[in-house]
């Protein structure tokens, strides 16, 4: 049996990012609730975060989005977070809320709107070299509504061509990950509907090219844990953005929806190598807090794939072994289940409070009076980009 105190050190080095578009007012096309406190500036979503990783200790970075959190001076904004105890982390870019991409932005027919979806994508590697930010996030809206709207064929060659000069732009440093989806704003096709085609991209590009693997972004039923362990032993998982979902892209809090499922992923993860000192995966956020508290919403995500971690470092994995090598099927069934059932809360809290922070860091944050006092100071909070 493998304990928690074998496992507590390798919890140390966790690290997760959080969107800086959670701490905005979101909603779904229905409509958009606005929530008391909510930030108005790049800089106070971005205090909002400094918050989750000062309670928790799991989120040193903040993901940017662009032009959401557009700012005049990136260095001042990546100092402003460093005072803050946090870094800049990932910038995802956006061409998903312009006229001009009505029918493809990567994936245009029409030269010029190609090239300015290009241009976007090297000012925000631009950008990236202020803000000290490692990855660019390519989530792309392009698609199809109808069979025979666009050829799906030329599509994925402008797509590659596009890809091939973003890719070329970036400095020695930093990496591109293309993220993936089935649906979704297209509905007949998707020009990177799935980690296959993510992965065929990103292979032709080069070293630095990953995939990122959104956990809400796939059919229902499908075995996602199957496509880590496939993108891990490719080397090219580059990613992940964790939340959850009942039916579609519902972006709820990770690990809410179904928890075995989170740890399952989180096995294949530390099984892979995922986990290990050095590993190129980067684990995200991507969430959107439509009706509950933002900042405890995201405080809960971090800790749910903290929990869940802490049980994919339980499983036994020589007894798993030994069971798989025997054909022993219910018993290693057992040797994995054991983990999942395996409660860590009280376990987690205690070594929190041996590091230094509150064993229940939601209480410790709600008594804090933060929550209070930016209800209090902020009036007019911005959305987080849909519908903006
Ligand atoms: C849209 O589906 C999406 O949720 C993608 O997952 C991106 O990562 C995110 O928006 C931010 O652009
Ligand atoms: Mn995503
Ligand atoms: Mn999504």
């Amino acid at each position: 049996m493998v304990q928690f105190s074998d496992i507590a050190s390798e919890l140390e080095r966790q690290a997760i990012e959080l969107p800086s578009w959670a701490f905005g007012n979101s909603g779904t096309r229905f409509k958009v609730f606005g929530t008391p406190g909510t930030p108005r500036t790049p800089e106070e979503k971005i205090a909002d975060a400094a918050q989750v990783n000062r309670y928790t200790g799991l989120a040193p970075k903040v993901a940017l989005h662009i032009p959401w959190d557009k700012v005049s001076d990136y260095s001042a904004l990546r100092s402003y977070a460093n005072d803050l105890g946090v870094e800049l982390g990932t910038v995802n870019s956006n061409t998903f809320q312009d006229e001009a991409y009505k029918f493809g932005s990567l994936t245009s027919s029409d030269p010029a709107t190609r090239q300015k979806a290009i241009d976007h994508h090297l000012e925000c590697i631009e950008i990236m070299h202020l803000t000290g930010s490692q990855d660019l996030k390519i989530w792309l809206a392009d698609g199809t509504n109808y069979p025979g709207q666009g050829d799906i064929r030329s599509r994925q060659d402008l797509l590659a061509s596009s890809l091939e000069t973003i890719y070329a732009a970036l400095g020695d440093e930093q990496r591109l990950v293309l993220e993936y989806k089935f649906f979704e704003p297209a509905f007949y096709h998707t020009d990177v509907p799935d980690w296959g085609t993510s992965y065929a991209h990103v292979a032709a590009l080069g070293d630095r090219a990953f995939v990122c693997l959104d956990t809400g972004h796939h059919a229902p039923g499908t075995n996602i844990e199957f496509i880590v362990a496939q993108l891990l032993r490719l080397g090219k998982l580059g990613s992940f953005d964790f939340n959850s979902r009942f039916y579609a892209d519902d972006d709820l809090i990770v690990g809410a929806a179904d928890p075995f499922q989170l740890f399952r992923i989180l096995y294949e993860v530390v099984r892979g190598g995922g986990y290990d000192v050095g590993s190129p995966v980067a684990f995200m956020l991507d969430q959107c807090h439509n009706v509950e508290e933002k900042i405890v919403g995201q405080m809960r995500s971090v800790l749910n794939v903290q929990e869940m971690t802490a049980r994919a470092l339980l499983v036994d994995r020589a007894a798993l072994l030994e069971a798989q090598n025997a054909n022993d099927v219910l018993g290693a069934n057992a040797v994995l289940m054991d983990a999942f059932y395996t409660d860590v809360r009280g376990p987690l809290a205690a070594w929190r409070e041996s590091r230094g922070l509150a064993g229940d860091p939601i209480a410790a944050f709600k008594a804090s009076g933060y929550q209070e006092r930016i209800v209090a100071e902020r009036a007019g909070g911005v959305q987080a980009g849909w519908g903006a």
